[in-house]
């Protein structure tokens, strides 16, 4: 379960609510020391200016709302600059259409700053700050100027490189959600078999197709609450999904009462795997589903939060970072025409916090307990991910310069 918004308070449990609901997080004290300072809510591309013809849309967060201004603008390029004005309520803010999440920007906790970038298609969608007095409100995108052309000559080879990448990055989430269910239904087996051992053996890997494409599964609010949703993120009586299997395995160490949400597990993942054969993307989704990944290690991995029971919370983090590799090298070629040295830097990034996170890789794919971790190597993990999600938090503003 990705954040949904919020940063962490220290020492006490943290009530929050999301897209898809009511959220309970329990954050260590010791690591969100660090994250306050080491959080990546606070990205230099707050300060976008946008590109050339690309629309710069201000939204101003704060307990009352998030009004877009302009809250009208025409089809292209855009860049959403959002900066929390002092809401403590509010965190977060999305541009919606119906339940699916175009773009987000999450922890921005009062002060901070942050950013999005799009092609805006015509239609009507909403901006949306959970918590906030009025959580949403309208933003109208309008047929294009026409005659204006959508790319400068110079980016016309970029462009047609960019254009492959929706399609592949569709096939990669296809082969995803396709591996998710084929590990699901040996570890729900396992569960309903009542073997608590070979299940939790298969626990982590199971879900590990599932963390490599976090933001696109997120885009389904319900599924996602359903799938990966936390102890607290629904009433007890509705809790379904990994985790509520992760605490019978390793709190009561039986399987009982499993049945039922096992079966509902892999129907969900086979739900998942459908709906996503026909979802499209676009190369900015790519980029800021990317950087969201990554801020999603920073913010609720390395806190060890997400796998509370199991404690397998680093093999997420590595399914993370690969999912967010696999979105960025599609969109590298395109990159690099126009931005070699932003390129090159993310790619050196990615290999640092790959080898990283292969310290703590153990035989069999599965990575060191999280409690093993100690909080300097924590401190260094979210060091070398806050220095990868930097830079790339800038790859959406650039590519909808390009496409
Ligand atoms: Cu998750």
């Amino acid at each position: 379960m990705p954040e949904t918004s919020g940063s962490p308070i220290p020492t006490r449990p943290a009530f929050r609510a999301g897209v898809s609901g009511t959220s309970l997080r329990l954050v260590a004290a010791s690591v969100s020391a660090v994250l306050l300072t080491a959080g990546c809510a606070s990205d230099k591309s707050g300060e976008a200016s946008g590109g050339p013809g690309t629309t710069v849309i201000k939204v101003v967060l704060s307990n009352e709302g998030c009004q877009a201004s302009p809250a009208k603008v025409p089809a292209g390029p855009a860049t959403f600059s959002i900066e929390n004005e002092g809401g403590s309520a509010v965190s977060e803010a999305e541009l919606v259409s119906g339940t699916k999440i175009l773009g987000e920007k999450e922890g921005l906790t009062p002060g901070l700053s942050g950013s999005f970038s799009l092609n805006l298609a015509p239609g009507d969608y909403e901006m949306y700050c959970p918590h906030a007095k009025s959580e949403r409100s309208p933003f109208t995108v309008t047929q294009g100027v026409t005659g204006q052309p959508s790319s400068t000559p110079a980016s016309g080879g970029a462009a047609a490189l960019l254009s492959k990448a929706p399609d592949q990055y569709r096939r990669y989430v296809q082969s995803k959600t396709e591996e998710l269910v084929a590990l699901t239904a040996p570890f729900v087996a396992a569960v309903k078999a009542g073997k608590v051992a070979v299940a939790k053996a298969r626990y982590a890997k199971a879900r590990a197709p599932y963390e490599s494409i976090e933001p696109v599964a997120e885009s389904f609010g319900d599924l996602d609450l359903a799938i990966d949703g936390r102890d607290g993120d629904v009433p007890a009586g509705g809790w379904s999904g990994f985790h509520r299997i992760e605490k019978q395995l390793w709190t009561a160490g039986d399987t009982t009462g499993m049945v039922p949400v096992a079966d509902k597990l892999l129907a969900d993942v086979k739900t998942l795997a459908v709906r996503i054969r026909t979802t499209t993307f676009q190369p900015a989704e790519l980029a800021n589903g990317a950087t969201e990944l990554l801020n999603e290690i920073s913010k609720t991995k390395l806190t060890g939060e997400e796998e509370r029971y199991s404690r397998t919370d680093l093999s997420d983090v590595d399914a993370n970072l690969q999912g967010s590799q696999a979105a960025f090298d599609l969109l590298a070629p395109a990159l690099e025409v126009s931005e070699p040295g932003l390129t090159s830097t993310i790619r050196t990034r990615f290999r640092d916090a790959g080898v990283l996170m292969q310290k703590y890789a153990q035989p069999g794919g599965e990575f060191t307990r999280y409690p093993a971790v100690t909080p300097a190597q924590i401190k260094e993990l979210i060091v070398a991910f806050d220095a990868l999600a930097e830079p790339l938090s800038k790859v959406g503003e650039k590519v909808v310069a390009i496409s």
